[in-house]
């Protein structure tokens, strides 16, 4: 429901931060405009809402790219983490902060994290073999892996089964965390939350509660600083880095003010996370890892995590390394940032990937926001009408269009309700983490609303029916505008100033018709703001 809920600690939502080994695709922008518009509808419901992005700027991975193009490494990530942050720019994202784990007081948190396991008795030290991929950062195990005989070298290779990457074997001394002890206390917590839905959708977390089923092993933690220098040293040994996941996970507690806060303090911060966004292919690091290192430290663990699929181009998942990515910023420089946003949001690929076509921004965005919504603003507001006569006449009483049919009467009552009942709708489907079935809610409304201009005909209808019809259309565009304004801020805040309402009147509880409960004789139309002023 639409209560007012200021006061409570603020929604907290985050994007993975993202490498800057390569500059963004459409893939990181979807996982933003998701988290972007899970804010701003918190915030259209009244919640304080803080949303946090940012770029992971350690480890092997980016050291390599930094050689490759052989520049000084922290001027390297400088350069890319300014690339993500100029998309979340360009592309309204309304982050509270973009972080960067090369910041110092990310550097405080990770090293608070790390001395809190260790205190708990979660850390120790030990030797590592096994199947290490550099591009993966990670070991795999034997199950995981596939060999294959390469013509050119005479050897055999092996590569990992779900990146296809190359992994050699590697030898070396590391810290441990005690993931094997996490097995029970994981498996607990997952049932405590199975309604509550901690993983989204269903599919990602049963894969996941049968994965620690089938048991965990202790997991490496550290890497040989000889190895590689990128990144945070453990504290209290800089023979050893931290492992670029335990280093970038933390990020999250980071901008809830861990590092710098005591454990009483920062039970009153924004910490836990209400949603974490990710992509598939890093489930596993925040749905077993992140939540048993905060199991394992006391801290309280996020609400949920939404594993969304991925986009692909031509079939192929889009990403930096397989070089077959869609720059988001060429889209919506022949676009616009709310039909790009429009696009990814439109396309639900929450269960399934999907294919990301430029051609299909287009064609979305003429028929669905010129056409279908654009063309109902421009039509309420042109000239031939007067808004503020049709108003006029609404405040003397309401319901006024008796001269046309029965019919006509019913479509319009029908129409109205559907608008006055839209809210709730999207409540659900957004409490469901389901942007997808707003937005199909809302063009559901608003094709009836075309239905409902083209029988009504205000241009030609006779001069007694003009005022109640152009009063219901203003009313379905406002209505409409106010619902959509977390989904597609720009257009929808445009259609509001052309529609004359004041800022302040375009919250949830403006989203209703009001016109049979509120216009009497006396009513004022609180929702219009200068309008009225300027009828009085
Ligand atoms: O994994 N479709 O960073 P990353 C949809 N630094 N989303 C996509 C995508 C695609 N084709 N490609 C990427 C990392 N993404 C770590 C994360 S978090 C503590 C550390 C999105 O740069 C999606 O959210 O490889 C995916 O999980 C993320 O970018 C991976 O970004």
């Amino acid at each position: 429901g639409g209560t007012a809920k200021w006061g409570e600690k603020p929604f907290y939502v985050t994007t993975p931060i993202f490498y800057v080994n390569a500059a963004p695709h459409v893939g990181h922008l979807y996982s933003m405009v998701l988290a972007d518009t899970f804010k701003r509808w918190q915030q259209f419901m009244r919640r304080d809402a803080y949303l946090l992005t940012g770029t992971d700027e350690h480890g092997m991975k980016v050291q390599q790219a930094a050689n490759k193009v052989e520049k000084p490494v922290k001027q390297f990530c400088d350069e890319t983490s300014e690339l993500f942050k100029n998309l979340a720019a360009v592309s309204h994202i309304s982050n509270d902060r973009f972080i960067r784990t090369t910041d110092e007081d990310h550097r405080e948190a990770v090293h608070k994290l790390w001395n809190t396991l260790l205190e708990r008795g979660y850390i120790y030290k030990g030797k590592h073999e096994g199947w290490y991929s550099v591009s993966d950062e990670t070991f795999y195990p034997e199950s995981q892996l596939r060999r294959e005989f390469d013509q050119s070298s005479g050897i055999t290779k092996v590569y990992s089964n779900e990146t296809g990457k190359e992994v050699e074997w590697a030898s070396e001394e590391n810290y441990y965390f005690a993931l094997s002890r996490m097995k029970e206390p994981l498996l607990e917590f997952y049932n405590s939350r199975l309604e509550d839905k901690f993983i989204y959708p269903y599919g990602q977390f049963e894969t996941i509660i049968d994965s620690v089923e089938n048991g965990l092993s202790d997991l490496s933690i550290s890497r040989p600083s000889s190895r590689f220098t990128w990144g945070i040293p453990v504290p209290g040994d800089e023979s050893q880095t931290i492992y670029v996941w335990v280093d970038a996970l933390t990020n999250y507690l980071t901008a809830a003010g861990y590092g710098k806060l005591t454990a009483a303090e920062f039970e009153n911060t924004m910490w836990p996370a209400d949603i974490h966004v990710v992509g598939k292919d890093i489930a596993r690091f925040h749905c077993v890892y992140w939540p048993a290192f905060l199991l394992a430290a006391g801290l309280s663990l996020p609400k949920h995590v939404l594993v969304h699929s991925h986009w692909l181009m031509n079939g192929v998942k889009m990403s930096k390394s397989g070089g077959n990515i869609v720059d988001p910023l060429a889209v919506m420089s022949i676009a616009d940032v709310d039909s790009v946003r429009y696009y990814l949001l439109r396309h639900n690929i929450l269960e399934g990937d999907g294919d990301f076509d430029t051609e299909k921004v287009l064609g979305r965005r003429q028929a669905d926001l010129v056409f279908k919504y654009s063309n109902l603003v421009s039509r309420t507001c042109s000239k031939s009408f007067s808004i503020e006569l049709a108003l006029s006449h609404h405040l003397k009483g309401y319901p006024v269009p008796s001269t046309r049919p029965d019919k006509f009467l019913a479509f319009q009552s029908d129409m109205i309700n559907e608008a006055n009942s839209l809210v709730d709708k999207v409540a659900k489907h957004m409490n469901n983490f389901n942007p997808t079935g707003s937005l199909s809610e809302i063009w559901d409304v608003l094709k009836k609303a075309n239905q409902y201009v083209d029988y009504a005909t205000p241009w030609n209808t006779g001069a007694g029916n003009i005022s109640p019809t152009i009063f219901v259309m203003s009313e379905m565009c406002r209505i409409i505008s106010i619902v959509l304004q977390p989904f597609l801020p720009t257009y929808a805040s445009k259609a509001l100033d052309k529609l004359s309402v004041r800022p302040e009147c375009r919250s949830i509880e403006y989203a209703k018709f009001e016109a049979d409960k509120t216009y009497g004789k006396d009513a004022n139309l609180p929702n219009r703001g200068h309008v009225v002023e300027r009828l009085n």
